[in-house]
C-alpha cells in the first residue's frame, strides 16, 4: 500500500513491527553461538541449570498460551476503515461519523461463539461481528453479531445459557455444537429463548463466508447531539456481496475437509485485492417515540422490524489489510461494549448493561492486569493521558513527580477539557430497588413467529431439519418433547413438523392462530445476488480435454471475481485434445466439492471418459448437486450428471444452451453459455432442486 494511503493506525504500529534479521540473540540481546545443543558436562553428561539461554527459550515457549476467551474463542480478523456517507451532526457529536472527508482505520473480528480456539468455522452457531474503530476521539467498540437477537433478556443468565450451549461439563462433549441435551434442556425452560433459537435454526447459523454475513449492534443504544438530544439507535451491517449462506450436510463436511474455511477465505480475498464490504445502516427512532412498539426496546430478544423503521445506511467499511500476527493482534485484541465515543451512549436493556461489566472483567483475566489496552492493537490513536499508573506489564515510562488530580506541582497536567468530552446522556430513573423482569418483556412468541412467516419455502425447510437434527441428538426424550410444546405457542405446524422427525407425539392444535405478519428483509430470499467476487468454481478435467473451452470459461470467470481451479486426479498439468499444456491448480483428491461453489465439466472425449470412469470425480459432481451448486457441463461433459436430478434428460447431448434447476449444458462454449453459467453461481444455489435422493 502507498505510503500516503496508510491510515493512523497502521502507521502507529510501525513502531511495533518487527522483523527477523541479524543474529539469533537472548532476550536481552545477547548474540547466541548453538541453539540446538543444550550446555552439557561432556558430550553424553547432564545438561546444566547454568544454560540461560536454554532455560529462557524453554520457559518462554511454556508460557506461550494465553486463556482463550470464554466465549467466542475462534476467530478471524481483519484491518480496515469506515467513511460516513454523510454529516450525521444533527443526531450524534460522534466525530467518526461527521462527514464523508472523515476516514476511522478499524479492525473487525469474526467469530463463532461456542467452539474452543482450535474449533471448526462452520458449525452451527451464531457469528461474532466486533468493529473497533480508531476514532481520533477515542477507541469505540460496536460489539455485535450476526443475528439482530439474543438467548436471553438479562445478563444475569449468561453464565447459565453459555454453560448449557458449551460442552457438557463431565466429559467435555460435544465440541462447538448445540445439537445435546443441555443447551435443550435450557431453552425447553427458558420460552425467552425462543426468537433467537429460531435464528440459530435457520440458515444464518452456516454463512457462507464472513463476507456474505450481515451484522447487528443487537441492543438499543443511543445516538447524543451535541446539545445532549437523545436518539434511540439500532446498528446494522450489510455485506455488498448479499447475505449467503451454507447448506447443514455442506458446512459438516467443510468441518472435516477445511476447518479453517471461514478464516482462509477472509484472508485470501484481501490478499486477493476483493476487499470484504458492508455498509451500516441504523433505526433511528426519537425519544418521544419509545412506547410506540408492541414490544420494549430494551428487550435484547426483539427487532425493530426494517417495515416499521427504515434502515437508512450511513457509511461503509472496506476491511482490505490482513493482521501481520494472528496471536498479537486478533488475540489479542480486547473488545468492550463500554468503548464508547462522545455522541454514542447506553440504554437500560439489562442485557447490555451486564455486559458493560464483563468484558472488562474477563480481560484483566484474558490479558493478564490492567494494561491492556496499551498492546498495539488496543492501542488508541487519539492521545491518552491519565494519572493511572504501573501494574503488571507497563510499557509506558510515566516522567514527572505527579499522578493525581488535581495537582499544581505537574502544572496542573492532565487537566480536564471541557469540549469534546465524553459527557453521559442525562436520563431521569427513578424506581424501587427491586428483582423483576418488566411486563413488557413477555411476548415470546409473537416475533418468533414473525421470522417464520417471513421465510421462503427452502428456508422453513432448513429451519425443520435443522430442529429436527438437534433435537434428534438429544438423548432425553422429555427435552425435545419441551422443546416441541413450546413452538406449538410460535406455530402449530411447526412444531408438528418438527416432532415427525424427532420421534415425539406430535401436539394438539390448541385452535389458536398467531398473526400473520411477515418481515422480507428477514428472509435470505430477498438478499443481494448476482455478485461473483470471491466465488470458488471447480473445473474438472484430465487429458485429452477441450483446452479452449476451459480458457474461454477461466478468463470470463475470473473477469468477474470468481476464483477458477483446474482440478485433476493428480496435479501437476494435462495434455488438452488439441495438444497443448494446462497447468492444474490441484489435485481433486486432495480438495472436495464442498469447497467450491459451482463446478465446470468441458468436453473432450478422452477427458470426461476418464472423469466418468474415477468415483472421486463423479462423487465432486453428485455432491455438488446435492448441495444445489450451480453445475455447467459442456459437449460430452454432460455425461458426468449421470446420478443426478437431470440424468433423465440426458438421453441426447443439448444442441443448445438449456438450463435445468441450476444446472447449464450446451454443445460448445459461447457467451450466452459462459453468460448463463454466471448468472446461475451469481444465484448463489439452486433451492428449487430436489436433492432429497441423491446419496453423495
Ligand atoms: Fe459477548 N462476551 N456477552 N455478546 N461477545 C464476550 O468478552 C457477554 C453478547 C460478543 O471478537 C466476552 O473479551 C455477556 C451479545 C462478541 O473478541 C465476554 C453477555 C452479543 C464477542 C462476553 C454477552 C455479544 C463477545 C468473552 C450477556 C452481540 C467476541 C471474551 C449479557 C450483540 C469479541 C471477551 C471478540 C465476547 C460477555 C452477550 C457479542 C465474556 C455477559 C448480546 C462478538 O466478556
Amino acid at each position: 500500500m502507498a505510503d500516503a494511503e496508510r491510515d493512523a493506525k497502521d502507521r502507529q504500529l510501525d513502531a511495533e513491527r518487527t522483523e527477523s534479521r541479524g543474529p539469533l540473540t537472548t532476550e536481552t540481546g545477547v548474540r547466541v553461538e548453538d541453539t540446538d545443543n543444550s550446555l552439557s558436562v561432556g558430550e553424553r553428561g547432564p545438561t546444566l541449570l547454568e544454560d540461560f539461554h536454554a532455560r529462557e527459550k524453554i520457559t518462554h515457549f511454556d508460557h506461550e498460551r494465553i486463556p482463550e476467551r470464554v466465549v467466542h474463542a475462534r476467530g478471524a480478523g481483519a484491518y480496515g476503515h469506515f467513511t460516513p456517507y454523510e454529516d450525521l451532526s444533527d443526531l450524534t457529536a460522534a466525530h467518526f461519523l461527521s462527514g464523508p472527508d472523515v476516514t476511522t482505520p478499524v479492525f473487525v473480528r469474526f467469530s463463532t461463539v461456542a467452539g474452543s480456539r482450535g474449533s471448526a468455522d462452520t458449525v452451527r452457531d451464531v457469528r461474532g461481528f466486533a468493529v473497533k474503530f480508531y476514532t481520533e476521539q477515542g477507541n469505540y467498540d460496536l460489539v455485535g453479531n450476526n443475528m439482530p437477537v439474543f438467548f436471553i433478556q438479562d445478563g444475569i443468565k449468561f453464565p447459565d445459557f453459555v454453560h448449557a450451549v458449551k460442552p457438557e461439563p463431565h466429559n467435555e462433549i460435544p465440541q462447538a455444537q448445540s445439537a445435546h441435551d443441555t443447551l435443550w434442556d435450557f431453552v425447553g425452560l427458558q420460552p425467552e429463548t425462543t426468537h433467537m433459537i429460531m435464528w440459530l435454526m435457520s440458515d444464518r447459523a452456516i454463512p457462507r463466508s464472513y463476507r456474505t454475513m450481515q451484522g447487528f449492534g443487537v441492543h438499543t443504544f443511543r445516538f447524543v447531539d451535541e446539545r445532549g438530544r437523545g436518539t434511540f439507535v439500532k446498528f446494522h451491517w450489510r455485506p455488498i456481496l448479499g447475505t449467503h449462506s451454507l447448506v447443514w450436510d455442506e458446512a459438516q463436511r467443510i468441518q472435516g475437509k477445511d476447518p479453517d474455511y471461514n478464516r482462509r477465505d477472509l484472508w485470501e480475498a484481501i490478499e486477493r485485492g476483493q476487499y470484504p464490504e458492508w455498509e451500516l445502516g441504523v433505526q433511528l427512532v426519537p425519544e418521544e417515540n419509545e412506547h410506540d412498539f408492541s414490544f420494549d426496546l430494551l428487550d435484547a430478544t426483539k427487532i425493530i422490524p426494517e417495515e416499521q423503521v427504515p434502515v437508512r445506511p450511513i457509511g461503509r467499511m472496506v476491511l482490505n489489510r490482513n493482521p501481520d500476527n494472528f496471536f498479537a493482534e486478533t488475540e489479542q485484541i480486547a473488545f468492550h461494549t463500554a468503548n464508547v465515543v462522545p455522541g454514542i451512549d447506553f440504554t437500560n436493556d439489562p442485557l447490555l448493561q451486564a455486559r458493560n461489566f464483563s468484558y472488562l472483567d474477563t480481560q484483566l483475566l484474558r490479558l493478564g492486569g490492567s494494561n491492556f489496552q496499551q498492546i498495539p492493537v488496543n492501542r488508541p490513536v487519539a492521545r491518552v493521558d491519565n494519572n493511572q499508573r504501573d501494574g503488571f506489564a507497563q510499557h509506558r515510562v510515566h516522567r514527572g513527580g505527579t499522578s493525581y488530580y488535581p495537582n499544581s506541582l505537574g502544572g496542573g497536567c492532565p487537566a480536564l477539557a471541557d469540549e469534546n468530552v465524553y459527557r453521559h446522556y442525562t436520563e431521569k430513573v427513578e424506581g424501587n430497588k427491586i428483582r423483576r423482569r418488566a411486563e413488557s418483556f413477555k411476548d415470546h412468541y409473537s416475533q418468533a413467529r414473525l421470522f417464520l412467516n417471513s421465510l421462503a419455502d427452502w428456508e422453513r425447510e432448513h429451519l425443520v431439519a435443522a430442529f429436527r437434527f438437534e433435537l434428534g441428538k438429544c438423548e432425553e426424550l422429555s427435552i425435545r418433547q419441551r422443546v416441541v410444546a413450546n413452538l406449538v405457542e410460535v406455530d402449530h405446524g411447526l412444531a408438528v413438523a418438527v416432532a415427525e422427525g424427532i420421534g415425539v407425539e406430535p401436539p394438539e392444535d390448541p385452535g389458536t392462530r398467531g398473526h400473520e405478519n411477515s418481515s422480507p428483509a428477514l428472509s435470505q430470499a430477498n438478499t443481494a445476488f448476482g455478485d461473483l467476487t470471491g466465488r470458488q468454481v471447480a473445473v474438472l478435467l484430465s487429458d485429452g480435454v477441450d483446452g479452449d473451452a476451459v480458457e474461454a470459461i477461466r478468463d470470463a470467470l475470473v473477469a468477474k471475481g470468481a476464483v477458477v481451479e483446474l482440478l485433476a486426479r493428480a496435479d501437476g498439468s494435462v495434455r488438452t485434445r488439441d495438444g497443448g499444456d494446462l497447468a492444474l491448480d490441484r489435485s481433486y483428491t486432495t480438495v472436495s466439492s464442498v469447497l467450491y461453489d459451482a463446478v465446470a465439466i468441458p468436453g473432450g472425449a478422452d477427458s470426461v471418459d476418464a472423469l466418468e470412469e474415477d468415483g472421486e470425480a463423479r462423487h465432486f459432481v453428485l455432491e455438488a448437486y446435492k448441495h444445489n451448486k450451480t453445475i455447467a457441463a459442456l459437449g460430452q461433459g454432460t455425461a458426468l450428471l449421470t446420478g443426478t436430478g437431470v440424468s433423465g434428460q440426458l438421453a441426447t447431448p443439448p444442441l443448445e444452451t438449456v438450463t435445468h434447476e441450476g444446472v447449464v449444458r450446451s454443445p460448445a462454449v459461447d457467451t450466452e453459455f459462459i453468460e448463463e453459467f454466471a448468472r446461475l453461481i451469481g444465484l448463489h444455489r439452486h433451492w428449487e432442486r430436489p436433492t432429497g435422493a441423491v446419496s453423495a
